[in-house]
């Protein structure tokens, strides 16, 4: 089964691995940071799509496990990278409620970060609200504890969930990645004045942007109307091996 074949991928770390892709300023011209999305070639099906593999992973019990092996990846990735790209830049995770409402997560990520010698400050932990509920006093201590050593956390697909403001009071946040549903809009001028209602929300609460789902030059010039500086999307690249990633941030500077 497909269940029992991820147990065995995550267990040998095998046919599962990342891809990368970069963040980009546009006041700086530069990338910023780079998000790391989970891959899986099963041997037979070919690509599982990374929700269904979240989901298995966390009806088998085993999505801390492969919360650890992708955050393991991630940070050796981000060594690699050492010297290759700016000492600010981030590399940002994505992680499951499951890591999160367990209390550990904070423990987890340290370690993994101190056996590659990294600093806090290179990581970004991006939560998403959709499946999960406001986290529990436990969650909250240890994803604080994070935030008080320099990790920081995002608030990835902002915008589509009727619960977002609630999340915004109740999470301790660094960022807000504006859900792409929002960016592709074509109800042009409604979706214009949410994403300036969302850049005047988080300046004011001090939290950085992030506009996700860019994919045109139109889309780029609208968002850079509104006041957006930050991206991520397919119009600057789609993720990629980590090589390929590195050469686009490379092109850049
Ligand atoms: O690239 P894309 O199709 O890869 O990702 C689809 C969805 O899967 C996104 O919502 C993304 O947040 C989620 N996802 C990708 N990689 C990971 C991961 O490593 N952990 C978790 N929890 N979610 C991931
Ligand atoms: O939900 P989250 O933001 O973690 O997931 C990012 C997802 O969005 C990944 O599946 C990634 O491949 C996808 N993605 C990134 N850029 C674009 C884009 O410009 N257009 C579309 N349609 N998807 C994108
Ligand atoms: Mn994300
Ligand atoms: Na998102």
């Amino acid at each position: 089964s497909l269940a029992g074949d991820l147990e065995i991928a995550v267990k040998r770390r095998g046919h599962l691995f990342l891809e990368y892709q970069p963040q980009i300023c546009l006041r700086s011209g530069r990338a910023f940071g780079a998000e790391a999305l989970l891959r899986w070639d099963h041997p037979v099906h070919g690509r599982i799509p990374p929700p269904v593999i979240i989901q298995l992973a966390e009806d088998l019990g085993i999505m801390p496990e492969l919360g650890d092996f992708v955050l393991d990846l991630a940070c050796a990735q981000r060594k690699d990278w050492q010297g290759s790209v700016p000492d600010d830049f981030m590399i940002a995770v994505n992680v499951a409620p499951a890591q999160i409402l367990s209390g550990t997560l904070d423990q987890r990520v340290f370690a993994r970060l101190d056996a590659h010698f990294l600093p806090t400050h290179v990581l970004m932990l991006e939560i998403t609200e959709s499946t999960m509920l406001i986290p529990d006093d436990a969650a909250l201590a240890s994803l604080e504890r994070m935030r008080e050593h320099g990790v920081r956390i995002a608030l990835d697909d902002f915008g589509m969930g009727h619960t977002s403001l609630r999340y915004l009071r109740a999470l301790p946040l660094d960022e807000v990645k504006i859900d792409r549903s929002l960016t592709q809009s074509d109800q042009g001028e409604v979706s214009g004045h949410i994403i300036s209602s969302i850049l005047d929300l988080s300046r004011s609460l001090d939290f950085s942007t992030v506009v996700e789902g860019v994919e045109s030059e139109d889309q780029l010039a609208r968002l850079q109307r509104l006041g957006c500086t930050r991206f991520q999307g397919y119009f600057f690249s789609r993720p990629q091996a980590p090589d390929q990633c590195l050469a686009f941030i490379r092109s850049l500077a």
